[in-house]
Formats: C-alpha cells, sequence, structure tokens
C-alpha cells in the first residue's frame, strides 16, 4: 500500500521530472527539426548501404509487363521500392552522343524517368521529382546506384556519368536523385569531381552508418565519403593503387565474413579483371607493404571486356559478365554476350554462355545480370537465361 505522504512526494517528483523534461524537449526541439530536415536521423533505417544488394532484391517481383508503350531500358537504370511498398523504375536517360551528333556542342543532358507500379500496371510518376530545384540530367549516365544516401528511409539513387563518349572523353560530374523531406525527389551533383565515371558501388566505408561511394574514373578508382546529406567528397586518404583502371565494379561480400569485397574489371588486355578482398576496415587500398588479398579471375580471350558482375551463393560462384573486345578470335569491340561462372573455392573458371552474334532489344549487348529462379537472367526483357548449376 502506497501512504498520502509518499504519495505527495511522487507527485512533487514527477512535476519536477515533468518541468526538466519539457526545458529539455523545448531546448532540443530545433536540433531535432534541423536534424529531420536534412535527414540525418539514422534510426529505423532498413536499407541496405549496400547498392548491390537494393540492386538486386527487388528484381524478384519486377516485370516489364504494362510498361509505357515506346519505351526502352537505358543503361543507368534500377528497380526499387517506395516508402508505400509498391515497387519503383528509375532511369537517368541518355539522349545523344557521337553515334548520332557529330559534336559535343550539341550534346543534350538526359532526364530522370520515374515509374512506380500501381495495381500490376506502371505509371508514370515522374510528378514526384521537384525540377524547379533539381540540376539538369548529365550527358552519358551509365550506372544507377540505389541506396539511402540521407538516411531518410527512401531510397536515393547515384548516377555515374562519364561524359561526351568520343576523344578526348572530357568527363563530367555525376549526378544524385535524394528524396527530399516533403516527399519529393530532387536531382542535384554528387561532388566536385569531374572524371569520366563509368562504374560505381556504395558501401559504408567510414562506419558513420551513411553509405559512400566507390566510383571508378579513367586512371583510377576513387573513394567518395558522404557528407552525410548526400554530397560526396573524394577522398584523399583513402586511395586503391592496385587498380589502375575499371570500367565496371561492384561491392558484394564473396566470402562470407560480412564485409563486402571489391569486384573490378574493365578491358582485360590492359588491366585484370579481379576481386579484392576486405581487410575487414573497407581498407581495399592498404599499405604500401601491407596490400589485400586479391583473386585474379581467369581472362576469356576475344570476350575482355567486363559488363557486369553477380556473385551466387548456392554455388559459391562470380559470374562474370563479358561482351567483345575485338582483340583475339575475331570478335567485335562491344558486340556479343558471353558469361563466365568462377567457382570461388575450386578457382575453375567456365564460360557457361557463348554468342558473338548476339542481338536483342537493338543491342548487340547486355548490361546488367540478375539472380532469378534458378537462372542467370537478364535483368530487363528475358533476353538471357542460364541455369545455375
Ligand atoms: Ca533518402
Ligand atoms: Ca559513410
Ligand atoms: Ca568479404
Amino acid at each position: 500500500m502506497v501512504s498520502l505522504k509518499s504519495c505527495t512526494a511522487l507527485s512533487a517528483l514527477l512535476a519536477a521530472t515533468w518541468f526538466v523534461l519539457s526545458v529539455l524537449f523545448a531546448a532540443c526541439a530545433p536540433w531535432s527539426l534541423l536534424h529531420a530536415a536534412y535527414g540525418s536521423t539514422p534510426a529505423q533505417n532498413t536499407i541496405s548501404p549496400l547498392s548491390y544488394e537494393n540492386r538486386r532484391n527487388e528484381y524478384q517481383h519486377f516485370s516489364t509487363t504494362g510498361f509505357p508503350t515506346g519505351f526502352w531500358p537505358q543503361d543507368a537504370r534500377s528497380v526499387f521500392k517506395y516508402p508505400d511498398g509498391s515497387l519503383g523504375y528509375v532511369q537517368h536517360t541518355l539522349v545523344n552522343g557521337p553515334w548520332n551528333t557529330a559534336n559535343i556542342r550539341d550534346a543534350i543532358p538526359g532526364a530522370i524517368l520515374l515509374l512506380k507500379q500501381v495495381d500490376g500496371v506502371w505509371k508514370d510518376n515522374r510528378s514526384i521529382i521537384d525540377t524547379v530545384n533539381s540540376v539538369p540530367g548529365c550527358i552519358h549516365p551509365r550506372k544507377a546506384v540505389a541506396a539511402d544516401f540521407n538516411r531518410d528511409g527512401v531510397m536515393d539513387f547515384a548516377f555515374a556519368c562519364h561524359g561526351w563518349d568520343a576523344p578526348p572523353f572530357p568527363g563530367e560530374r555525376g549526378r544524385v536523385l535524394l528524396s527530399q523531406p516533403n516527399g519529393t525527389y530532387r536531382l542535384n551533383y554528387l561532388s566536385n569531381d569531374i572524371d569520366f565515371n563509368h562504374g560505381a558501388a556504395s558501401v559504408d566505408i567510414n562506419g558513420d552508418g551513411y553509405p559512400d561511394l566507390i566510383v571508378s574514373a579513367m586512371q583510377s578508382v576513387g573513394i567518395f565519403i558522404n557528407n552525410r546529406s548526400g554530397y560526396f567528397v573524394k577522398s584523399a586518404t583513402h586511395t586503391i593503387p592496385q587498380i589502375r583502371r575499371a570500367m565496371h565494379l561492384e561491392l558484394v561480400d564473396v566470402n562470407n565474413d560480412g564485409k563486402a569485397d571489391l569486384l573490378v574489371g574493365s578491358h582485360e588486355w590492359e588491366d585484370a579483371t579481379k576481386v579484392i578482398l576486405n581487410p575487414g576496415d573497407n581498407d581495399f587500398g592498404g599499405s604500401r607493404s601491407n596490400r589485400p588479398a586479391e583473386i585474379i579471375i581467369p581472362p576469356v580471350p576475344g570476350a575482355g571486356t567486363i559488363v557486369d558482375f553477380l556473385y551466387v551463393k548456392s554455388v559459391n560462384s562470380l559470374y562474370v559478365l563479358r561482351t567483345g573486345d575485338g582483340k583475339s578470335n575475331g570478335t567485335t569491340f562491344y558486340a556479343g554476350m558471353w558469361l563466365q561462372r568462377f567457382d570461388l573455392a575450386t578457382r575453375v573458371s567456365k564460360v557457361v554462355y557463348a554468342d558473338p552474334n548476339w542481338f536483342h532489344n537493338n543491342r548487340k549487348w547486355h548490361t546488367w545480370i540478375v539472380e532469378k529462379d534458378g537462372f542467370i537472367m537478364s535483368d530487363f526483357g528475358r533476353s538471357i537465361a542460364v541455369p545455375i548449376e
């Protein structure tokens, strides 16, 4: 039983506590609001910092049935989920290039296409893009990287852009499509850096909870640290000196130690295709005397242009999507499709699909592969299906 006296004391204590809490709340509220405004509250976030996981997961439910007529897929694309659980599709369009326009002065920036699946039908969802406060799209987008860069629980997209695709390859700035507190998206520059950014992938490099980027450039691979608002600064301290060039790269854990490993590939006649195993602290460069362990993927003569990587856990193998290199075996540069399986346990390499004359959707090579229903498939339109075995 509680006496009247202790009740009075308890009431006084509660009142005092309430007063202290009220003062604290009043003092902290503006700070909380500031955090909310900048989306820097890392609570309840289920989106992976690994873009590889975000890109692959949603393809399990993806179908192009009901896609807009006159639509065709372009390289910088991703399937994702909106906060309400419905499926989304994003694409940074590519308008023109040296193949249909002679002069770089006539280069037209691309734009963002956003779709949303409602009752099984794809709807145009571009109305949620705040175009007034967005920068123009880039000239040549090449890859979309999906992660929640400003940590507000809504998927964002970084676009690796490489600029006009002809000598002297001037490069350009990447772009990032960021969710806003009012439910819209804004397109912004990704960083101050101008380069030939062909490939990219995200992981939290410095462990602050915000996804950072590893981006391929013309002569190197750069590490870009997220300033926690979705803008990136090229790191002067994190470098990866053992890669000269990597047109395509991916971050995925291939040895099941819980740390993403770096897969890099480019033009195989210039640079080996390889896995750099994460030493545990995301320092893929290491010190000069202590480089992380590497696994070299055996080359496929004639098909030395690396396009995509897929790790299939059930067979502990890395699948490498390739196209022609024009260097040997009578192949043509960027024509045809090859799929190589590399067993990470036995280190045995096998070409499981090869078609130098592959042609589909008006294209001579395919960009992205996914694992679905026991097959390695094209992400779009079932233009390839190779059983996993
Ligand atoms: Ca976000
Ligand atoms: Ca980070
Ligand atoms: Ca690993």
